[in-house]
């Protein structure tokens, strides 16, 4: 809009304002809302309701980021209507749909897996909700999300690798815990791991299986890599730190040391990673932020006050070891 154009509505939008003042109380506020939300983009916190659709409760890592959305709604007095999927696709999908039908302002989405939600997106677009994926991407046209909020999970998957290379010295024998089969950290960090371990002939990545992200799974498929490969095991490469603590306690039990007889690197940085670096039985975690309450809401009152936000918006992740574990250990929120 020019600067005279701008200057006109700016002076209807007053008129219409004053105009109400005269009139009762409720309609003072309901119209003033109404104004700003067109002319200056000013919809509150406490204006907004919103619809979110968390994956489940498999890891510490998204306790940690359940309750960041949660902890954040609460303080920013944003209405939140929170709905666990439980790991299912179809729960997300039918937790979308009803979002739909109570005219949310906003849909925040952590996908289980990255495909398959095309027609959902679309029925939220078609409704004019938008949609923001958290943590999680969806394999979908871009004009069917507003902005993706979440991790560099290929370059996570990179670092976990340039750390292996070190701990090996460039050779051995390294077996993977992957990720839910199909979500977009499980691809990425897979793939992310294996462009850098290409390089080295001597790294060899001798068994790849899913540990669900559980702890209960990564200690059952480590088992099974241990019954098949017993100390021909070198590292273990864990999609994320659960799996790890999951392949720790498999170790334990087949009676190797974990951290020195088999070196492990995984992927959070949760509070559970830094004891274990501190005990000796984990050689490095790459933290993955799962704190994105904030920054959510933040994005989700720009977008509906029409505000342009980029489509990505990176997380800021480091690398921990066993030697600062001691000390980072007390700082840690998840
Ligand atoms: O690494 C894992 C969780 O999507 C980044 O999901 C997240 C991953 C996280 O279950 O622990």
């Amino acid at each position: 809009m020019n600067g005279f154009l701008k200057q006109r509505f700016g002076f209807i939008w007053l008129v219409l304002f004053l105009a109400a003042c005269q009139s009762d109380a409720a309609a003072i506020t309901e119209d003033t809302v109404l104004l700003s939300n067109v002319e200056d983009g000013i919809i509150a916190y406490e204006d907004l309701v919103v619809g979110y659709s968390q994956i489940g409760a498999e890891s510490e890592w998204r306790t940690g980021n359940t309750a960041s959305i949660k902890e954040a709604a609460e303080n920013l007095g944003v209405e939140l209507i929170f709905s666990d999927g439980q790991q299912k696709q179809e729960n997300q999908i039918k937790a979308i749909r009803t979002f739909i039908a109570q005219q949310v302002d906003v849909i925040g989405v952590s996908p289980v897996v990255e495909t398959g939600w095309d027609s959902v997106f679309q029925e939220a677009k078609d409704a004019g909700i938008p949609i923001i994926l958290v943590d999680r991407r969806a394999d979908v046209p871009e004009d069917l999300y507003t902005t993706y909020l979440g991790s560099d999970f290929v370059e996570e998957g990179r670092n976990a690798a340039r750390v292996m290379v070190d701990l090996l010295g460039g050779e051995g024998d390294i077996v993977e815990l992957v990720g839910t089969v199909g979500s977009a950290p499980a691809i990425d960090r897979y793939e992310g791991f294996r462009e850098i371990i290409q390089d080295y002939p001597g790294m060899r990545i001798i068994a790849s299986q899913s540990g669900d992200f559980t702890r209960a799974k990564g200690e059952e498929v480590m088992g099974d890599f241990l019954q098949l490969y017993g100390d021909e095991i070198d590292a273990v490469y864990a999609h994320n730190d659960d799996m790890a603590i999951g392949a720790i306690q498999a170790i334990e039990a087949y009676g190797l040391k974990p951290g020195e007889d088999i070196k492990i690197v995984s992927i959070d940085a949760i509070r559970d990673a830094f004891q274990a670096m501190i005990d000796g039985k984990l050689n490095a975690t790459i933290e993955c932020n799962p704190l994105l309450g904030p920054q959510f809401f933040e994005l989700a009152l720009k977008v509906v006050n029409g505000e342009v936000v980029p489509k990505w918006i990176p997380s800021e992740e480091e690398i921990f070891f066993p030697e600062d574990a001691e000390e980072v250990l007390p700082t840690r929120k998840y």
